[in-house]
Formats: C-alpha cells, sequence, structure tokens
C-alpha cells in the first residue's frame, strides 16, 4: 500500500504539531503503525492522502453514526451557511437541539450546549460540587471522561493506550478528591459510599463503557450506582458522550431503565462539528448561570453549523428501522468476527451493545480496566496493522470502541470479514 504523501505530511507536522497530532491516540504509537492523513470521505469509506481506501469503523470517535457526508447533515451545514457560521447569541437551532434532546432523554429536563465531551463532563461535575456542597467524586478505572484534570485518574483511552499514569501537570491537590473504583464492581462501590458517601458529590460513569475496549455494564452495576448515590444525597452522572444516541435513541438510560441526575452528551448530537451537553433535572440545571449561581460559559457554544449538524444527524436517528439495521448489521459483523477467531483458533473475547463493539485478544470475559488490560496487545498490533493493509480502518488501540454506522452496507460488512480471516490467519501462525 502507497503511504508515501501520509509518510511527507507526518513528517512536516511534527515540526508544528506535537506528535504531529491534535490528539495523542490518531498517532497510532500503540500499534506501531504509519498515521494515514485522510483526505476525504463518504459513506463509511474514507482515503487517504495517497489515494487509499478504507473501510472505517473508527467513526471519527463516534460521531460518524449516519456514515461520512450523509446527505441530509451536507445539506443542513450548507443552509446554515447562508446565514453565517457563529454570531455568540441565541440562535433558534440550538433551542431546536435541546428540545430534541429532551425529548429524547427523560431525565434530561433543561441542557446546556458545550463544544466538547470534556467539558460536559467538567462541567457536569462543577455544577454536582456546586449543588452538594461536597468535593468527592467517584468514577471508575478505565472510563475515560474527556481530559479536565479532576478526571485524569486512571482514565481510558488515550490515557490508557500511552501508559500516561494520570498526567503531569495535574496537581496531587486537585485529584485528591477523586476516587476511581473497578468498573462492574457493586461491592467496591457501596463499601466507599457506606465510608464516604456523605462527602461524595457525585459519581460518575460511562454506562456502556467504550475507553477500555467496549464494556458493557454488568446487571445490577448501574442499578447499584442509582440506589447507593439516592441512598447518600449524592449526584448520578451518565457520561453517555460516546453511547448516548448510539446505544439507542433515548441513550444507554433507556436499555438499562435508569434514571441519572445529570448526562453528558458530545460526538453524534454534534453530527461530526465540534458538541457537547450536559443535562438533567430542572432543580439542578437551574443553578449554572446565568439562572443560578454555578459559573460556565464558550464562546462557540451552541454554534449554529453544529447545531444545524446535529438536529439533521437526529432526525435520521429518530426514523423507524434506524436502530434496528445498525443492530442488525453490528450483530452480522461480530457473529463475523467470532466464527472467523474460532476457524483460525485465535482466542478473542467480544462484546457489543448495539453498534458499539469490542474484539479483545484474551481468552477471558473482558469486565472490567483489569480484564481488558489482560488482552495480547502485541497481536492486536499485528491484527491491526494487517486490517490497515486490507484496507479497514480500525481505532489503534485495544482500549478504544469500534463503531458501525448506517452506511455499513452488506458489501463493506462482508469485505472486513474477509480482511479479518486473512489478517487472523496470520496470528495463528
Ligand atoms: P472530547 O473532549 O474528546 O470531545 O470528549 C471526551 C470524552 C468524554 N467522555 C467519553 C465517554 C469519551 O469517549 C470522550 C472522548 N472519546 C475519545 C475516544 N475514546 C475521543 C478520541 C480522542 O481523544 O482523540
Amino acid at each position: 500500500m502507497k503511504t508515501d504523501r501520509s509518510t511527507t505530511l507526518f513528517q512536516r507536522s511534527q515540526a508544528f504539531i506535537p506528535g504531529g497530532v491534535n490528539s495523542p491516540v490518531r498517532a497510532c504509537k500503540s500499534v506501531g503503525s504509519l498515521p494515514r492523513f485522510i483526505d476525504r470521505a463518504e459513506g463509511c469509506r474514507l482515503v487517504d492522502a495517497d489515494g487509499n481506501t478504507y473501510i472505517d469503523y473508527v467513526g471519527s470517535w463516534g460521531p460518524m453514526i449516519l456514515g461520512h457526508r450523509h446527505p441530509a447533515v451536507v445539506q443542513a451545514i450548507s443552509d446554515v451557511l447562508a446565514r453565517g457560521t457563529s454570531f455568540g447569541a441565541p440562535t433558534d437551532l440550538e433551542l431546536e437541539l435541546a428540545r430534541r434532546v429532551t425529548e429524547a432523554v427523560p431525565s434530561v429536563e433543561m441542557v446546556r450546549m458545550v463544544n466538547s465531551g470534556t467539558e460536559a463532563t467538567m462541567s457536569a461535575i462543577r455544577l454536582a460540587r456546586g449543588v452538594t456542597g461536597r468535593d468527592i467524586v467517584i468514577k471508575f478505572d478505565g472510563c475515560y471522561h474527556g481530559h479536565a484534570d479532576t478526571l485524569l485518574v486512571d482514565a481510558g483511552s488515550g490515557v490508557a493506550t500511552l501508559n500516561i499514569p494520570g498526567s503531569p501537570g495535574v496537581p496531587a491537590s486537585v485529584v485528591q478528591h477523586t476516587l476511581s473504583l473497578p468498573y462492574n464492581s457493586p461491592e467496591a462501590v457501596q463499601a466507599v459510599m457506606a465510608e464516604k458517601g456523605g462527602d461524595v458529590a457525585a459519581i460518575i460513569v460511562e454506562p456502556v463503557a467504550g475507553n477500555m475496549g467496549m464494556v458493557a455494564p454488568k446487571p445490577g452495576f448501574l442499578e447499584t450506582l442509582r440506589e447507593v448515590t439516592a441512598q447518600n444525597g449524592s449526584l448520578l452522572i451518565f457520561d453517555e458522550v460516546m453511547c448516548g444516541f448510539r446505544v439507542a435513541y433515548g441513550g444507554a438510560q433507556s436499555l438499562y431503565d435508569i434514571r441519572p441526575d445529570l448526562t453528558c452528551f458530545g460526538k453524534i448530537i454534534g453530527g461530526g462539528m465540534p458538541v457537547g451537553a450536559y443535562g438533567g433535572r430542572q432543580d439542578i440545571m437551574g443553578q449554572i448561570a446565568p439562572e443560578g449561581a454555578i459559573y460556565q460559559a464558550g464562546t462557540l457554544s451552541g454554534n449554529p453549523v453544529a447545531m444545524a449538524a446535529g438536529l439533521a444527524t437526529l432526525e435520521q436517528l429518530r426514523k423507524p428501522g434506524a436502530y434496528e439495521t445498525l443492530e442488525n448489521r453490528s450483530r452480522r459483523l461480530a457473529e463475523g468476527l467470532a466464527e472467523a477467531a474460532r476457524r483460525n483458533r485465535i482466542p478473542v473475547s467480544f462484546n457489543r451493545v448495539g453498534s458499539m463493539l469490542g474484539m479483545f485478544f484474551t481468552d477471558q470475559p473482558v469486565v472490567d480496566f483489569a480484564s481488558a488490560k489482560m488482552s495480547d496487545l502485541d497481536r492486536f498490533g499485528r491484527y491491526y496493522r494487517h486490517m490497515l493493509d486490507a484496507g479497514i480502518y480500525l481505532a489503534p488501540s485495544q482500549f478504544e470502541a469500534g463503531f458501525v454506522s448506517l452506511a455499513h452496507d452488506d458489501d463493506a460488512i462482508a469485505q472486513t470479514l474477509e480482511a479479518a480471516d486473512a489478517a487472523l490467519a496470520t496470528l495463528s501462525a
């Protein structure tokens, strides 16, 4: 596969951008691969700077659930450009997207738009601390909630991929109030809440985790979080930046029938444009400035272009059958991959919730960060590179999730399974 152009661009980028990338995981360091510079995309396919085509299972890390350049999204962006790009003032578009989100997610009575998932979770934590007057926040090992100081503890995603212990630059004084517990361990949460519950402002969780690879909540785990937070006057925050509108139109909370106090969104609600949001009960959200005293702000919050792209995306997802199609195609892919692994006698463990999936090179179930880290990372790297050379674009880390879009048709799934069979065959050698 010719990669001269990506090679040259990457060399030049490293002179101007740290690591040559604007987000660490894109450097593909953990899989020993050259990052591909992408030139354009359409549907489920990317084309890189050298003209190579790939079937895309990263989907810009989640937003591209319709596939790239969906006509309705392109049209919506084009229409709003005729009006302008940013006003720093309220618009009907942000009102309509806020209404749509509250309509889709009953626990969200009010919502504030921001510009990234990090801003959403950072703001939700400040709000929880402000409302409860408490400092302690509980998160879970392997969950990643963006790079705000207070949450960069035992994080997943790029922190896990690059093995960054927390991160230099985050003062101990900032993370002293952040506790990180094993995911899917109700016992660990119950023990800590029994001792410290009265001082806990919030528990924040990825209800379907996608940053230690993809890990689903065990029955009873989310229910325990809801119970112990209610018992102690702490807030339950669902970080649905990744799984919101991904695993269901109402998000993971609709799948598992849990009503959190606050929910964070991002990715899909911006349809590929920069966006984040946090929302929840009116009595909590009403304490955010200017209505309340808890401050949060943003120059481009509610940006009309992002709002238009997000609205067009949700419009397509509201159509009958959208999530059934995602489920059917994702199931076919996962079953095909499992069959290929069996055929080639490669031990793999699979997790999937809807169109969010994870394939781990381990023969043990993966239910938390500790079990995810038992995966054979060398094997993952070899599999990744074979798939890339075969035109299949996977997330360049064992600790990321894969995403199927509505644009992944039968041919794309068939081509992926064929490539996977060949890649797995080389691993058994
Ligand atoms: P952003 O600040 O990157 O928009 O969102 C942070 C965030 C918050 N919560 C969850 C559950 C997330 O998955 C993320 C970001 N996800 C990663 C992918 N694992 C973004 C990719 C990257 O960091 O480049």
